[in-house]
């Protein structure tokens, strides 16, 4: 007995010396970290100094002295006689800092005041719990200088506590800019002519000095190309807006181009406006820290003519100008950085499109940031990440833009995910963490924007069990255990996340919808593997009893709407985990009932049924036929004699989709969402949703949901992108059996 206490306190002893050796994780990763070889339990002081930084502003670090004293710490910036044996090591560098940690003493220098304040967010960490740490030193600078936020999105912009909450984040993870460019504020684009209202501009004054003194510049954009004439009185206009924001505290201002139409003529107006800008400010001894463009070919994938090099080569070289990368939503890549810089002739300044979901609203970006390369540092003028309308829901991922942009080689995307995860819900840092995996790709988009590895934990289940069911027509019990316990866990999960409201409750009041409809999901799951379970056993009433309750859940669930407020831009109905779990139970759903239908009638009528059976038909519109003719696909008034199989369509109910394919007769190719024909299908594009009227007539909807337009008729000729949902009108087509 003696022996076995000797030996564990030896070992208990051994690993609390490992422990000890190591710092906490710290956000974003310094460059340079030194371990010293004492070890220190922290002091009452320290822990309490830790606390009080969370706080902290910038102009109140003086007022602080006694605490930092208390904790014996000894800061100031580099110069300061007093601190003179420690100048040379802080880097020479906007923004840097060198903190030397030990019990006796620590000592903070910075290269300028931002610098010291960002040396203190790293001492936070370090003092953040009761624990026992090394000595050590740290030397440390970020890697781009201009790092950040651009609200730049369409949909509801922040607001005024969004907004604030937003630089205190900022101020913690070392991110030095925001851009204020909402789409949907009127005075920054519709009626940027016109100046803001009294209230608003107190609003926004208080929002910059917010933002400064968190060591945050607050850029103040504009967006007037939806209307602007190219004349004195335009840009008296620009000038006087810009002057009005400067009253109120702005010193750094962005002019943005995007989402307009513009060619090389237009490139030399932007850059004549810019120059203007830039030369008043000058002029008239405004202290304008820096000016940015967002110009209209802001892509690689848009860049025509030589409306970039007319910019690099027209405006003033100070000038920055913004860039997303090879398309508008996309990863930034090192090929990209040095196609713009050599048109520009300066370093681009990227505009990020992630985590923005302004083109997939129903969806939540919370997955790890993977995909940027970590060798951009020389190229880059700046960097900035365009969120979500979800403020805090966006913190995900600008914290891991934060980390990534101070020290890109050390980037490590899982890291900064698990370190934001945890800081975000520390009471239910698991339970979130399944949740966000949930919640990582856009889904299907008008970008083509995608994201893998959602679900990373259900795919197995998955997989196994769709093999087994499609193989056998039957499920082993204990692989449908495990699917359905995964199930269980999901719906907890959001049960726990909701409960633990306290941690985060902004970020709680955001993602309520997409929990609630995550729990109904989980209910769905579950209940759709105890109806195959029933089915396999010829349980039928069973089944039926549990489809009732199934569909209960449907119900409730579709009703969820997000931002279902008055005055809201967009509500969307939520869609977690679109892109391996929302399909099996679909999947799973048209499975089961055409099994049922095929060996049952008992109430068989309450079964969704596929809205056409598969078959050969004559697909008509207004008296024409859809034809597979010489001249392509069109629709031909006579019926063809010569050819008939021309004009017959093999319409297929596709279980994996849950859509139709439409293939022709005459040559077996199948009809895409352009109007063509094809021989490589890829059931996910080339199918379509049917819609039915009371009168039995059908309208066409493309598969992919960003694209998924309704086929509709203008001038007699078939329009594949007519609209998005449909209208009474767009019921056109006539499936008649040709048999
Ligand atoms: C807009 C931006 C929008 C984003 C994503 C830029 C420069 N402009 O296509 O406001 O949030 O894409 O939808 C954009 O990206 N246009």
């Amino acid at each position: 007995m003696t022996r076995t206490l000797t030996f564990s306190t030896l070992f208990t002893l051994g690993t609390l010396t490992l422990s000890a050796q190591r710092l906490p994780e710290l956000y974003p990763q310094p460059h340079k970290v030194e371990l010293g070889k004492k070890i220190q339990a922290l002091s009452p002081s320290q822990l309490h100094l830790g606390k009080v930084l969370d706080t902290l502003t910038l102009p109140q670090i003086h007022a602080q002295r006694e605490l930092f004293t208390k904790a014996r710490v000894q800061l100031g910036l580099r110069g300061e006689a007093s601190l003179r044996a420690y100048s040379s090591k802080v880097p020479n560098q906007e923004e840097s800092y060198y903190l030397q940690f030990d019990s006796k003493k620590t000592i903070l220098v910075g290269a300028d005041s931002i610098g010291l304040y960002y040396g203190l967010q790293t001492l936070r960490q370090l003092l953040s719990e009761e624990r026992i740490l090394p000595s050590c030193t740290i030397t440390d600078s970020p890697d781009v200088a201009l790092r950040g936020v651009v609200e730049g999105f369409y949909g509801n912009p922040y607001s005024h506590r969004d907004r604030i909450e937003q630089f205190k984040f900022y101020g913690r993870t070392k991110l030095n800019t925001y851009i204020y460019g909402p789409k949907d504020d009127p005075y920054h684009r519709e009626r940027w002519r016109e100046l803001y209202p009294s209230e608003e501009r107190q609003r926004i004054g208080q929002l910059v000095s917010e933002a400064h003194s968190r060591g945050v510049l607050f850029v103040w954009a504009i967006h007037p190309g939806l209307d602007i004439k190219w004349t004195q009185a335009d840009r008296d206009a620009v000038v006087r807006k810009c002057e009005d924001m400067y009253h109120l505290g702005v010193r750094s201002f962005a002019v943005f181009f995007d989402d307009i139409s513009a060619d090389d003529e237009s490139a030399g107006h932007q850059a004549d406006l810019m120059n203007y800008l830039y030369e008043h400010f000058q002029k008239t001894g405004m202290q304008v820290s820096s000016l940015i463009l967002c110009p209209t070919q802001y892509n690689q994938a848009w860049a025509k003519g030589n409306y970039l090099d007319i910019l690099g080569t027209k405006m003033h070289p100070k000038i920055e100008i913004m860039w997303t990368g090879k398309t508008v939503v996309t990863m930034i890549d090192r090929e990209t950085m040095e196609y713009v810089n050599g048109r520009i002739r300066r370093k681009g300044y990227v505009w990020l499109n992630y985590p923005v979901t302004d083109f997939a609203v129903d969806h939540l970006l919370l997955g790890p940031m993977k995909g940027n390369a970590t060798d951009l540092t020389p190229l880059l003028g700046g960097f900035v990440a365009n969120p979500m309308e979800y403020a805090e829901a966006s913190k995900i991922a600008i914290f891991s833009v934060a980390d990534y942009l101070w020290n890109m080689k050390a980037y490590d995307a899982d890291r900064a995910w698990e370190g934001v995860t945890k800081e975000l819900y520390p009471q239910a840092v698991e339970e979130f963490r399944r949740f966000a995996q949930d919640n990582i790709d856009p889904g299907a988009n008008g970008h083509r924007f995608r994201l893998p590895g959602e679900s990373r934990d259900f795919v197995p289940y998955i997989s196994q069990f769709k093999e087994a069911y499609l193989k056998t027509g039957s499920v082993p019990s204990t692989l449908r255990l495990k699917l359905s316990n995964r199930f269980a866990l999901m719906g907890n999960d959001a049960l726990v996340v909701m409960a633990s409201y306290h941690d985060s409750p902004a970020l709680t009041e955001e993602l309520l919808p997409w929990l609630q409809v995550y729990y109904f999901m989980s209910m769905q799951g579950q209940a759709l593997l105890k109806m195959q379970e029933e089915l396999e056993q010829g349980n039928y009433s069973s089944f039926m009893k549990l489809y009732d309750a199934l569909h209960e859940v449907e119900v409730e669930q579709s009703a969820i709407r997000s931002r279902d407020f008055k005055g809201s831009l967009n509500a969307p109905y939520p869609k977690p985990a679109s892109q391996v779990v929302a399909p099996f139970l679909s999947w799973l759903k048209r499975q089961l009932y055409a099994r049922y239908r095929k060996a049952y009638t008992y109430q068989v009528d309450k079964l969704p049924a596929p809205l056409v059976e598969s078959g050969k038909y004559y697909v008509k519109v207004k008296g024409t036929y859809l034809t597979n003719s010489s001249a392509g696909v069109q629709l031909i008034t006579k019926a063809d004699t010569i050819n008939p199989q021309r004009q017959v369509w093999l319409i297929d109910f596709d279980q994996e989709t849950g859509r139709y394919v439409l293939t022709n007769a005459q040559d077996q190719q199948v009809l895409t969402s352009s109007l063509k024909l094809t021989k490589s299908v890829d059931k996910s594009r080339d199918s379509f949703t049917l819609h039915r009227n009371e009168s039995g007539f059908f309208a066409l909807q493309n598969a992919e949901e960003a694209l998924a337009y309704i086929w509709g008729l203008k001038d007699g000729k078939l329009h594949i992108n007519y609209r998005k949902t449909p209208q009474p009108e767009d019921y056109l087509f006539e499936l008649l059996p040709t048999e």
